[in-house]
């Protein structure tokens, strides 16, 4: 253990105990200690006066590169303390910090964003959010998906009209993308089985704490898939994700650090319950809900549901009506479609939503015009239909929304580092 090394990072704490100084930094380099912060020990007898006297001072957020020899302590965090032997470079930050030590409010902390995720909690949230998409990417890859690139800038709407952003396009009108769905769609008929990661955006005025108005959407479309055989690509994909999650043990403990009991995590097991939408509506009836067939699940109802399950489990064969316009019906009844949403155990609620695409061009026409889009605009779309129509499902998961079960937040602006709301006031 006694070797020496190169820190590389910023003072969080700084406090002196008798001759020594105790630095908590948030190291970067080497990476093994990011996300936590590492104890630096400075001893009065290892420097030169001035190193010490200038690491006496130091400020919170100052940058630091120094030498020194990292020790076993078990009461300090992660279990080893860095003796520091030579200061190799400093740069001092202005004080006070704008993030000091007090608690501070939710909109001071948004207005300093770009401060904000500099914090340990930060660190960790945007690693296991890194790990979240490598580990989804990884299964549909060995599953032999190809990873397409779908546009932002689009030009038909994809859900529903209420939550376009429009975009100036040369005097022309475009929207920011909404889902890749359409579009891998067409990629299908020439990869077979695609997926994206993609931002997609809706202008959602309604201020929850399970909505963005940006989120990172992972979606995959196959062909020859069906209603049954796309839930089994998103539950294996969701189970394997959490596996290799946890069998890091870093990421274990983190999540556990979030969450507290991951034993949920750890039962999870193949294949996901499903449920029948009207069965939904018998239990929260019996739940005391107001609710009737036809009505759409919100919040509180997801909630309760939810809160039944130890599980993710879908919700199928929702009401027709209620689901966007490309939604296959069923064959036995027409009110009745292919959709099912992947909802998360413990309160949380909806995190995917797919399900069996209409292969009809005619009922789609029909359909496209009841959602009140023009079906012109939809030429390419309905070609696609035209030209080798295939019976083919998919799938879209808020990586936001799974960030947000996983780690048991209240808030879904705090899986991301940079949240875009419904307000603008106070976002970076
Ligand atoms: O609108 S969805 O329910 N469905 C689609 O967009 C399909 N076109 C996806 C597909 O089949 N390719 O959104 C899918 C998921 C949903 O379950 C949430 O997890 C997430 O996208 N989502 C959101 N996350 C955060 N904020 C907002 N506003 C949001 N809207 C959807």
């Amino acid at each position: 253990m006694a070797e020496e090394v190169v820190v590389k990072g910023w003072v969080y704490k700084r406090r002196k105990m008798g001759a020594k100084i105790f630095i908590d930094l948030r190291t970067v380099f080497p990476q093994e200690f990011t996300g936590q912060v590492l104890q630096v020990v400075v001893s009065k007898e290892s420097l030169s006066d001035d190193e010490f006297n200038r690491l006496k001072k130091i400020t919170q957020e100052s940058a630091l590169e120094i030498k020194g020899i990292l020790k076993e302590e078990p009461r300090a965090p992660g279990g080893v303390e860095l003796h520091v032997n030579k200061v190799l470079w400093v740069n001092e930050a202005e004080s006070p910090y704008p993030l000091g030590k007090k608690a501070h409010s939710p909109d001071v902390l948004l207005r300093n964003r770009h401060l904000t995720i500099r914090s340990p909690r930060y660190q960790k949230i945007l690693i296991i959010r890194e790990k979240v998409t490598d580990f989804l990417r990884e299964w549909f890859k060995q599953d032999g998906w190809y990873e397409v690139f779908p546009p932002i800038l689009v030009f038909t709407a994809a859900e529903g009209g209420a939550t376009l952003f429009k975009v100036d396009y040369f005097e022309e009108i475009g929207f920011l993308s909404q889902s890749a769905q359409l579009y891998l769609e067409a990629l299908i008929f020439s990869l077979g089985k695609v997926f994206s990661l993609t931002p997609s955006f809706r202008a959602e005025k309604s201020r929850t704490p399970r909505h963005l108005t940006e989120f990172w959407h992972f979606e995959a479309e196959g062909a020859w898939y069906r209603y049954d055989d796309i839930m089994r690509a998103q539950e294996s994909a969701v189970a394997y994700t959490i596996k290799k999650l946890l069998e890091d043990e870093k990421m274990r403990n983190w999540i556990k650090e979030f969450r507290g009991d991951i034993s949920i995590l750890e039962n999870i097991k193949l294949p996901f319950p499903r449920i029948k939408y009207s069965e939904t509506i018998d239990i929260l009836q019996s739940k005391g809900f107001n609710i009737s067939w036809g009505d759409d699940l919100g919040a509180d109802e997801e909630k309760a549901l939810s809160e039944e399950f130890e599980q993710p489990f879908f919700v199928t064969h929702y009401p027709t009506a209620i689901k966007a316009f490309y939604v296959k019906e069923t064959p036995e009844d027409p009110k009745i479609c292919y959709s099912a949403d992947l909802m998360a155990p413990e309160g949380y609620g909806e995190i995917t939503t797919g399900g069996e695409r209409e292969e009809n061009i005619d009922r789609l026409i029909e359909r496209i015009k009841r959602e009140g889009f023009d079906p012109e605009l939809y030429y390419w779309y309905l070609d696609l239909r035209r030209y080798g129509s295939v019976p083919h499902s998919g799938f879209g998961l808020g990586i936001e929304r799974f960030m947000r079960w996983l780690l048991k937040l209240y808030h879904i602006r705090d899986t991301v580092p940079f949240p875009r709301l419904a307000r603008r006031k106070e976002l970076v």
